[in-house]
């Protein structure tokens, strides 16, 4: 059957911007099932050299410089908004007025406001929306999910959430944007906690309560003189002032009664890209962690007496989630492959006429649990995130 076209304009084209371009390319050769198969149509961006050598780059027809023009095309069918977050909401509600389907990276937005104001555009003119919450797609999560939900690890007392790098302890890395609130919104808060509250939501369920601290450990930076595609850049001899958060803690209390703590930083030195989850509960527990993303421990307290421990379970046979459509038995996959499930998961929803999952709705959640935190910090109590 030939499949049916649709254009993805791509707006952004750093580190976002390659892994989501590279999920549009290999979705439709591991997934050829998808009715629907993605034409990189138009990669966006302000500096014309650096756009035009990421459309030869990642493959796209065209460059554009106006993301205004791109998303008001007729001839654009999908809006991918790969920019930093001061810009999510302006681009995002702009293709919803013009019909689009947008797919935003995470965190949704800056700030509660701004998250509602999105999820208001996509509500009023109908179109279908997701978000890169891409780590729900690693097929250990996925397995993990779906062992929780059949029970077995049973009623669930503790989520323990961790996401670690160690980028920025260098105190001459420059004032990259991810370290300025006018445009991140927040630092390692809505960077990585938005990632561990997303698992937490998607693995435990919503989140009542929460008590909170952040901190900034590091509050001046060389400024930025030239940006590489890496998190980072070269420094410049001013300095600037970091306006954002370095770590970012909380306790939380779910609704269904389980209690959680969450940390992330970008100070634990070693600790490269840290994203572990322990869950435990009333018949076993469940550890994730990125770092060794194929693999899944779990303790079950059904194993015989004399047999019970962690089993580390590799994740890459057929019957794990995703997994069929790569490779053999045992061979491992990576990062860019949790984008890649995010796009074919997204694609099926949007042919059946479906809603994509993770969406608008998962990012405004996790925007209110990210600003009762902040609130929680600055009053130092204890805050629920449905009262905002
Ligand atoms: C940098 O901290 C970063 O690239 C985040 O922006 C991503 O969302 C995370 O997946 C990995 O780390």
């Amino acid at each position: 059957m030939a499949k049916r076209k649709l254009n993805v304009a791509l707006i952004g084209y750093q580190f976002m911007g390659k892994a989501h371009s590279n999920a549009y390319r290999q979705v439709r050769h591991f997934f050829p099932e998808l009715e629907y198969e993605p034409v990189l149509k138009v990669i966006c961006g302000r500096n014309e050299e650096r756009v035009r050598a990421a459309a030869e780059k990642y493959g796209f027809e065209e460059y554009a410089t106006d993301w205004q023009q791109v998303v008001a095309r007729d001839d654009i069918d999908l809006v991918d908004v790969s920019t930093p977050g001061n810009l999510h909401a302006p681009i995002s509600i702009e293709a919803a007025k013009h019909g689009k389907i947008v797919l935003c990276e995470k965190p949704l937005a800056n700030n509660l406001a701004e998250a509602r104001a999105m999820v208001e555009a996509v509500e009023q003119n109908g179109v279908k929306h997701g978000i890169f919450f891409n780590y729900r797609k690693a097929p250990a999560v996925a397995f993990a999910k779906q062992l929780i939900s059949e029970g077995v690890i049973g009623t669930i007392y503790h989520f323990r959430g961790t996401y670690l790098q160690d980028w920025i302890v260098d105190p001459n890395f420059p004032l990259v944007w991810r370290l300025r609130k006018e445009i991140a919104g927040s630092g390692v808060h809505g960077d990585l906690n938005a990632h561990i509250i997303d698992l937490a939501r998607y693995l435990v369920g919503e989140i009542e309560e929460v008590c909170g601290m952040m901190h900034t450990f590091i509050k001046q930076r060389p400024v930025l003189k030239e940006v590489d595609d890496r998190l980072g850049g070269q420094a410049g001899t001013e300095m600037g002032e970091v306006t954002v958060d370095d770590a970012a803690m909380f306790l939380a209390r779910f609704e269904n009664g389980a209690i959680g703590t969450f940390e992330a930083t970008r100070f634990a030195l070693g600790r490269k890209n840290y994203n572990r989850f322990e869950i435990n509960g009333s018949k076993g527990s469940i550890v994730f962690n990125l770092e060794r993303m194929n693999e899944l421990e779990l303790y079950l307290e059904t194993d015989p007496p004399g047999m019970r421990g962690f089993r580390t379970i590799q994740v890459t046979e057929g019957v794990h989630p995703y997994i069929s459509a790569w490779w053999p038995p045992g061979h491992i996959i990576g990062y860019e492959h949790t984008f890649t499930h995010l796009v074919r998961d997204a694609l099926e929803a949007i042919s059946k006429n479906e809603l994509p999952s993770p969406n608008f709705y998962d990012g405004l959640k996790c925007q209110a649990v990210l600003e009762a935190v902040e609130i929680s910090a600055n009053e130092r109590r204890w805050v629920k995130p449905s009262e905002l």
